[in-house]
Order: structure tokens, then C-alpha cells, then sequence
């Protein structure tokens, strides 16, 4: 196999993944019957499969490609600082430029209570460093019974241990005996899935004060932080009611918690602000980040540490954590490139004023779809929830998952990536896309929407 200039039949590249790769999340005995699909290339927001159809990047990869596929100013400066550093560790009373000047520009398009970072390479190893941290913030502060971590159900913080047990993902629980001691999930503010009768803003406040009363029932005592994603992502792009924010940092500010707000999706523009938490008027103690900290150009994430956190943590001596990729190099490089793209080609504020208005405004009209139950969006992230008998939002499809997975896979044959969880349809193009790329997505989704609704009702799922 060339891995560049790819050559090779697509049935020869499918043959040689199922003999060898094991694949994230994945039914491998089912993929490897089916065929994996091959991506060959990337440009802007279009991928190009080994068969060479181009298909619409309508999820930014993986939630991550904020400036688009292959810029080559990220390319020049990774290459460059190859050349000049490969790597070297932050560690032993060592920095290098990359990480400082990184760590710089992130207090500058952070708030301004935000001044430090530590590194990791991933959003999963960002919440593993959020869970020692914030335990070692209580121990510090002389409050060492402080250590449970309240989260959500149907949240998403990653894979690794402390990741899969800060998320609220069940069948992620139900493999190697998640959660682990002291995480305790509360509800989700997931109006149209969860709210019954209530009306939006009354279910907020409703569901922000569960967090009240789990801490009442633990004890303000025994609680260290609260866990939570601005708008849940992998969720199912859980957008909560307004109320919702402003009652959880009442909370987290009179019970004497930390809030932590992960970033990991929201961060670098998502919402059209630079953090959800901006998006939000929330105050964040710390703030996990990834993604579209590269634009997935090259593995980075970190923790955003506030004043609050530092000043305490720098009474506690040393914190006995670290990662050998902390802050690497040719990361942080890449990382620094990306942030100076999306600052000088003013990409956030354009998603605020512009192009994100324009794709709500087409996906307020896909909502009209006899096949859609909710359209929401923020910024340039939404989703559709498909329903069985619209207007009702109680009544759903029997098989949860599988009218939206036929769903997702008619979309993939109509050229467009849009991914699905449970039974609703989820979009987060990368942030550069243009007008008439979004008049192309809309066009796809509505085609895609059409075709599934025809074929749910030769299934009989419809009613
Ligand atoms: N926090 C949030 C909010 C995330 O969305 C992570 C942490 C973990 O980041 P890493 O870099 O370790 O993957 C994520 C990742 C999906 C999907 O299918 C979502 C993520 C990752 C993989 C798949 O929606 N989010």
C-alpha cells in the first residue's frame, strides 16, 4: 500500500485494513464483512474517497478541522519547525519557543480570568489531567474529603479511563467496569428528548438543579467539580435552554464547586465565539481542549487552568503528572499556525455574523421536513431529530438508531458526511465553508431527507 498517491483498488485497501487495522468504536466483525470506506484526500470541505467520488466534510473530520482540510501554511510551518526542534519535553525545568508562544496566545484569545495551559495530546488525556487536578485542588486547599466528580448522562469526555467514566455513555460503561468510584451523573438538559410537558426554559432550571441536589445529597463536602460540555456533542448536539448556564454556575459558585467546562468541541469557533463558555457568559475554573485547538492537523490538547486554579495549585508543591508529548513541538507549532489562520481570517466572527446565520436560516427550513421533528443549531453546529409522526415529540421510532443510520448511510451515498446518534442527524462543517458550500450541504441534506423517508416507509416505520 503507497500511502501517498494512492494507486491501489479500493477492494485491495479493504482487504489489507481488515487483515491488520483494528478500528475506534467499531463493530469489527460487521465492518470487515461490509468494507471500510477509504479517504484518499482533503481539501477545504470536500474528502475524496479511493473510488474518487468527493464527498461534502459535513462533521470537520471528527468535530475538528475548523480552518478546513489541507492548508499548506500548516504544513510549512510543521515542516519547519521539524527542521529547526523535532522534539523535546517540557519537563525537568525545560520549555522551548513553540509551547511559549502557544501557551501566550491561548491567555490572549482566552478570557481574561485564563492565563495558563497545560498540555496533553488529546481531549481524553486533557480530562485525565482535569480529574487529578481537580482532586489535587481540594487536597490543597485543605479540603481533602472534596473529591467526587459530578457529571452528565450522555455526555462525552473521551475514551481513556477517567474520560469514559466522566462521560455519561452507557454501553461505554458497560465494557471494563465504568464509571470508576467517585463520579456520580446527573441529568441532561435534553429539552426535545427529555423535557415532557415543561416548557424549555422552566426544564433548564429544572434540570441545572439537579446538580443542587445531588451535591446536597453527597455533600458539599465531598464534591470537587462539575463536569460539562456548553452544547453535548457526540450526544447528540444537545443545544440547552437558555436558563440552563447561568443556574449551574449560581450553583457551582454558592455550593463552593469547580466548574469545568470542556471545550473539547465548542472551543476555537464552533459556536461562532472563540469558547462555548463565551458563548455561554460562563465563567469556567478549568477548561479541557483539543481538536479544533490544530484543527486536527496534529494531536494536541490541553487544560485551560484559571487564576483561581493556578494560585491554589501553586501551593501544593509538585503536581506529579505529565505526559512525555506535553506541549510538543512541532504541535504546539501547528497549533500556533492554526490560531493565527483563524484570528487574521477573522473565521469566528464570521461564523457569528455570517455564515452561520445563513446555514440556520436553511436548516430552520429543513425543519419543516415531513421526516423532521426539531431542527437546532448554534453556530455551525446543529442537528435534525427524525421523527415518526411529526408534529408528536413523545412518539419515536420503535428500533432506536436504526431509522437514523439508514439515515446516515443514504447521506453518505448522496456525497455528504453527516453523522447520527441515536435517531438525529448531526452537521459540523469545518468553519471555513462558503455560501455556496452550504447551499450544496442544504441541498444534500434535503435529497437525503427525501430518499430517507421513502425509504422508512417501505420499511413500514413511519406512523
Ligand atoms: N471531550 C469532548 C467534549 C469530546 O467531544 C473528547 C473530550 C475526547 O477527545 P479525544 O481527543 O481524546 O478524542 C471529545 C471527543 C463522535 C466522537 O463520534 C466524538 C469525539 C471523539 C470521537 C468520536 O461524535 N469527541
Amino acid at each position: 500500500v503507497n500511502i501517498r498517491s494512492n494507486v491501489y483498488p479500493t477492494a485491495a485497501l479493504r482487504e489489507a485494513d481488515a487483515r491488520h487495522h483494528w478500528h475506534p468504536f467499531t463493530d469489527t466483525a460487521s465492518l470487515n464483512a461490509e468494507g471500510v470506506r477509504v479517504i484518499v484526500g482533503a481539501d477545504g470541505v470536500w474528502l475524496t474517497d479511493s473510488d474518487g467520488n468527493r464527498i461534502l466534510d459535513g462533521m470537520a473530520g471528527l468535530w475538528c478541522t475548523n480552518i478546513g482540510h489541507g492548508r499548506p501554511e500548516i504544513a510549512e510551518a510543521v515542516n519547519a519547525q521539524m527542521k529547526e526542534l523535532s522534539y523535546y519535553n517540557t519537563f525537568f525545568k525545560t520549555t522551548h519557543p513553540p509551547a511559549i508562544k502557544l501557551a501566550e496566545v491561548l491567555a490572549e484569545v482566552t478570557p481574561p480570568h485564563i492565563n495558563r495551559v497545560f498540555f496533553t495530546s488529546s481531549g481524553s488525556e486533557a480530562n485525565d489531567t482535569v480529574l487529578r487536578m481537580v482532586r489535587t485542588y481540594w487536597q490543597v486547599a485543605g479540603k481533602p474529603a472534596k473529591q467526587t466528580v459530578i457529571a452528565r448522562r450522555n455526555a462525552y469526555h473521551g475514551s481513556t479511563v477517567a474520560g469514559a467514566s466522566l462521560g455519561g455513555m452507557g454501553a461505554m460503561h458497560g465494557q471494563g467496569g465504568l464509571p470508576i468510584p467517585g463520579i456520580h451523573h446527573i441529568a441532561q438538559p435534553y429539552w426535545f428528548g427529555e423535557g415532557g410537558d415543561q416548557d424549555p426554559n422552566a426544564f433548564g432550571v429544572a434540570v441545572a438543579r439537579e446538580l443542587e441536589k445531588a451535591i446536597d445529597e453527597i455533600g458539599e463536602d465531598k464534591v470537587a467539580a462539575f463536569i460539562a460540555e456548553p452544547i453535548q456533542g457526540a450526544g447528540g448536539v444537545i443545544i440547552p435552554p437558555e436558563t440552563y448556564w447561568p443556574e449551574i454556575r449560581r450553583i457551582c459558585s454558592e455550593r463552593d464547586i469547580l466548574l469545568v467546562v470542556d471545550e473539547v468541541i465548542c472551543g476555537f469557533g464552533r459556536l461562532g465565539t472563540w469558547f462555548g463558555s463565551d458563548y455561554y457568559g460562563v465563567e469556567a475554573d478549568l477548561m479541557p481542549i483539543a481538536k479544533g485547538l490544530s484543527s486536527g492537523y496534529l494531536p494536541i490538547g490541553g487544560v485551560l487552568i484559571s487564576d483561581k486554579v493556578a494560585r491554589m495549585l501553586e501551593n501544593g508543591g509538585e503536581f506529579f503528572h505529565g505526559y512525555t508529548y506535553s506541549g510538543h513541538p512541532v504541535c504546539c507549532a501547528a497549533a500556533i499556525e492554526n490560531i493565527r489562520i483563524l484570528r487574521e481570517e477573522r473565521i469566528v466572527e464570521r461564523v457569528a455574523e455570517d455564515t452561520g446565520p445563513y446555514l440556520q436560516e436553511k436548516w430552520r427550513q429543513l425543519g419543516e421536513h415531513p421526516l423532521i421533528g426539531e431542527a437546532r443549531m448554534v453556530g455551525l453546529v446543529g442537528a435534525l431529530e427524525l421523527v415518526p409522526a411529526k408534529p408528536s415529540r413523545e412518539k419515536r421510532f420503535l428500533a432506536e438508531g436504526t431509522a437514523g443510520t439508514i439515515c446516515r448511510d443514504i447521506s453518505f451515498k448522496n456525497g455528504l458526511v453527516m453523522r447520527a446518534v441515536r435517531d438525529s442527524m448531526i452537521i459540523s462543517p469545518p468553519l471555513v465553508i462558503s455560501h455556496e458550500e452550504i447551499d450544496e450541504l442544504a441541498r444534500r441534506v434535503e435529497k437525503t431527507l427525501d430518499d430517507t423517508l421513502v425509504a422508512l416507509r417501505k420499511e413500514g416505520m413511519m406512523g
